[in-house]
């Protein structure tokens, strides 16, 4: 191939989506811009259970053409692997139903699609947290892994969701089902889970605006991946940043996606959140850039396959018409690669 003097890069890599939904939250955005917090609009049964209705009335085929668009928009801007979970699906058959329509996305879409099963997300209406719990152990993570939907369980840690309890114990299981582990920690209070989450071997924290020097020195330990999601920390308009220095002080590897979401992150765009990531939290461009390439996959467990161009990695690779990799975070809209490869072939 002649670049022709283009910027050659490695296929980006969204590694943080929930983007197979129905539905939108529009309603809910404009109290957000009148000064409602997500916290009381999820108390107030809005958030992620409003999502829930609308994908348990949809399809399996409906939420593949819904989300379609939105991976296309990704797609352009050269993501050539996007990470999307479950989660609003909240019950045995709608959780599963969720994850074949993430399966089957890659038959639309030049894109690899890695799913990722977060049935923890939030309790549906008329379930108490523990017996819901219960369900997703028992039921629902059996089922996962016995069709092979997912191979990485997720949970979200905080006061609106799960507790530490509960991430001890869908680790445990997952651990015993071979399932590999992620976690939401951190994004609107400090619970200790991201130590934990750490210590269980999770692949990942995400979000990470409330943690501290533990969970940091935890998360090197481990090799656990720091997941900043810049667009969400953007839509709810939040002051409390994840602190930079300490994850950097510790030498945590940090990736950048974009959360993808009806409720907190409607952010079809990887390089809205890359420039948010230099802009708002400050990353250097070099780091957004491995953030949203060679950390991504580690955070999904598929270093050495996807995120660099190197040998025995995927040809996935995009050409720029940019002077240097750094402008992908200067200019904000607009910005294209003028050619896709993936798995070796223009798309
Ligand atoms: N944290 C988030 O920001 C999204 N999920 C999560 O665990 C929000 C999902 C939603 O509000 O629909
Ligand atoms: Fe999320």
């Amino acid at each position: 191939v002649d670049a022709g003097g283009r910027l050659l890069l490695p296929g980006l890599v969204d590694c943080h989506t929930h983007a197979l939904y129905a539905g939108d939250r529009m309603a809910e955005h404009v109290l957000k811009m009148q000064g409602m917090s997500y916290a009381e609009i999820a108390k107030a049964g809005g958030g992620i259970v409003s999502t829930v209705q609308a994908v348990r009335a949809a399809s399996e085929q409906q939420l593949v053409e819904q989300t379609l668009p939105r991976l296309e928009a990704l797609r352009a801007e050269g993501v050539t692997t996007v990470e999307i979970k479950s989660g609003y699906g909240l019950d045995l058959d709608n959780e599963l139903k969720m994850l074949r329509a993430i399966r089957a996305l890659p038959r639309h879409i030049a894109m690899d699609v890695v799913p990722t099963f977060i049935g923890a997300h939030a309790a549906p209406k008329g379930t108490t947290r523990e017996d819901y719990l219960e369900l997703v152990l028992e039921r629902m993570l059996p089922a996962v892994a016995e069709e092979r939907l997912a191979d990485t369980v997720d949970i979200y840690v905080e006061h609106i969701a799960f507790d530490l309890h509960d991430l001890e114990r869908l680790a445990e299981r997952a651990a015993k089902l071979g399932l590999k582990l992620r976690a939401h920690t951190g994004q609107l209070s400090d619970m200790g889970a991201t130590r934990r989450a750490a210590e269980l071997g999770a692949l990942s924290c995400d979000h990470l605006e409330f943690m501290g020097e533990a969970d940091a020195a935890a998360m090197a330990a481990h090799g656990t991946v720091a997941v900043l999601l810049p667009a969400t920390f953007y839509f709810l308009k939040e002051t409390h940043k994840p602190p930079l220095e300490l994850l950097r002080r510790h030498g945590v590897p940090l990736a950048v996606a974009t959360d993808l979401n009806p409720g907190t992150a409607p952010v079809a765009s990887l390089l809205t959140a890359m420039h948010m990531a230099g802009l708002l939290f400050g990353l250097t461009p070099a780091e957004v850039l491995a953030g949203a390439t060679r950390n991504a996959a580690r955070a999904l467990g598929r270093q050495g396959k996807i995120g660099a161009l190197a040998p025995g990695h995927d040809a996935d690779f995009c050409l720029w018409d940019l002077p240097a990799p750094e402008f992908l975070c200067y200019q904000l809209g607009g910005l294209k690669p003028s050619h896709i490869f993936f798995k070796g072939k223009r798309t």
